[in-house]
């Protein structure tokens, strides 16, 4: 990694600041959670333990709840054999609490670190380890972060369902870190869990529609999620609702991403499978065929109080015209001796890339020159997707978290608010992060 002072003030300034500056909103509250970070038996599969490291005693962690102006304040406490730190995926907060080492020294076994931040944003977020990932998120360091605004759509019910596969053995065992097929393809299982369950049932009212907030928390894997063929409606992405309803019958979920979909209704006595359809995304390992993650058994009629408006959001576009970007990042790979693959931005591993200041327009081209799919993780901002391949997506939404097909590219632009210090992006294949794909950069005024 390259040693880079903080230029505008020290960590330590940086975490004070960020602190004093987390105050709630009129009305709203401060909301504490104890979370611990431990090693314990998980049925993966009933029946079967398995020694798994959680937050919170469960895999996923608990979902952690908060409206819009609330402040959080996580008190994580290690019990883990190793230090961890815990990052919030999507949130907009300061860069000291980030939850990154580079923005604060890993919490040792034994230690508490307390979190602070006021959520701006409605969404469906997440929080994971980001120390030692390819290990510590496989074991089930992970959860759902979901903030509510005063004024969502209504729906009959609402769940959160977070998608992950473990790589078990015979013996019920997570099996340790691979080497060549892993470091190329990221880590793969083939025990596919929706909420730490192998391929569980899921029960709903007929005549009823839900929403479904999904998040990726797999280390690797790609899902094109199906609802039994279905036609659902996509009304969020990775950074709260999209501009207006989108009707499906399939999304693609890169690592790392979510989505928000409304589901049903349905006839009762109908069952049908959320499932991943067949997709490339150039990885050694295939998926020719359907594979299920979970079974949807619609029970008895109940009545419908749903209620879904076409246009859910104003998200004024950032770029209307043409536009010149004023950056490439370029997502890359070379062979080497510590991973068999190395994974590097703009020809280096753990890049270190200009400045970004406050306030000004960024248009970034990212492309890749690799044979597999990279899902692209900016730190802390959200960036709208102006085009993939050249076309422009079919709805306008807020990310964070976007595919750069293989030897394809994605055009975002995106403006940092003042909020400066260090960040990153990076791929979010945990093994291809670990191998060098990433990029640190300072946020300055
Ligand atoms: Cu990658």
């Amino acid at each position: 990694m390259h040693g880079s002072a903080f230029t505008s003030t020290t960590p330590d300034d940086a975490f004070t600041e960020a602190w004093d500056s987390a105050q709630p909103d009129p009305g709203r509250s401060v909301i504490r959670v104890d979370l611990e970070a431990a090693e314990i038996d998980w049925e993966f599969v009933p029946g079967v333990r398995t020694r798994a490291w959680a937050f919170g005693g469960q895999v996923p962690g608990p979902t952690i709840e908060a409206q819009v102006g609330d402040v959080l304040e996580i008190h994580l406490t290690n019990h883990l054999p190793e230090p961890t730190v815990a990052h919030w995926h999507g949130l907009r907060i300061p860069a000291a609490m980030d939850g990154t080492e580079r923005v604060q020294r890993p919490i040792a076994p034994g230690e508490t670190f307390v979190y602070r931040f006021r959520v701006a944003d409605a969404g469906t977020f997440w929080y994971h380890s980001h120390y030692n990932e390819a290990v510590q998120l496989e074991r089930g360091l992970y959860g759902a972060l979901i903030v509510r605004a005063s004024d969502e759509p209504v729906f009959d019910a609402e769940r959160t369902l977070v998608i992950d596969d473990v790589a078990l053995d015979a013996a019920g065992r997570i099996r340790p870190p691979g080497w060549w097929i892993e470091s190329h393809d990221g880590r793969e299982g083939s025990t596919r869990l929706i909420n730490g369950r192998v391929e569980p049932e899921v029960e709903m009212a007929a005549g009823q529609v839900e929403r479904w907030r999904i998040v990726n928390a797999a280390s690797a894997r790609y899902v094109r999620l199906s609802v039994g063929g279905r036609p659902f409606r996509i009304i969020g992405s990775g950074g709260g609702l999209i501009s207006e309803v989108y009707t499906t019958t399939e999304v693609l979920l890169p690592a790392a991403g979510r989505v928000e979909i409304a589901v049903g209704p349905f006839v009762a006595g109908e069952t049908l499978r959320v499932e991943s359809l067949p997709f490339n995304r150039g990885s050694f390992r295939k998926h020719r065929k359907p594979e299920r993650f979970a079974t949807l058994r619609v029970g008895a009629p109940a009545p419908s109080a749903a209620q879904l408006p076409d246009r859910l959001r104003e998200i004024a576009p950032l770029v209307t015209g043409p536009v010149t970007p004023n950056r490439e990042v370029r997502l890359g790979f070379t062979l080497g001796l510590k991973h068999g693959v190395e994974f590097t931005v703009n020809h280096e591993q753990h890049h270190r890339a200009d400045p970004v200041r406050v306030g000004e327009l960024q248009v970034w081209d990212v492309h890749n020159r690799s044979p597999v799919h990279h899902p692209f993780h900016l730190h802390g901002f959200f960036f709208q997707v102006l085009a993939v391949n050249g076309t422009a997506p079919a709805y306008l939404a807020w990310d964070d978290t976007v595919n750069v097909p293989a030897f394809g590219s994605v055009r975002i632009a995106w403006r940092a608010d003042d909020r400066p210090g260090e960040w990153m992006y990076h791929c979010h294949i945990i093994e291809h992060h670990a191998a060098g794909m990433m990029a640190h950069f300072e946020v300055v005024r």
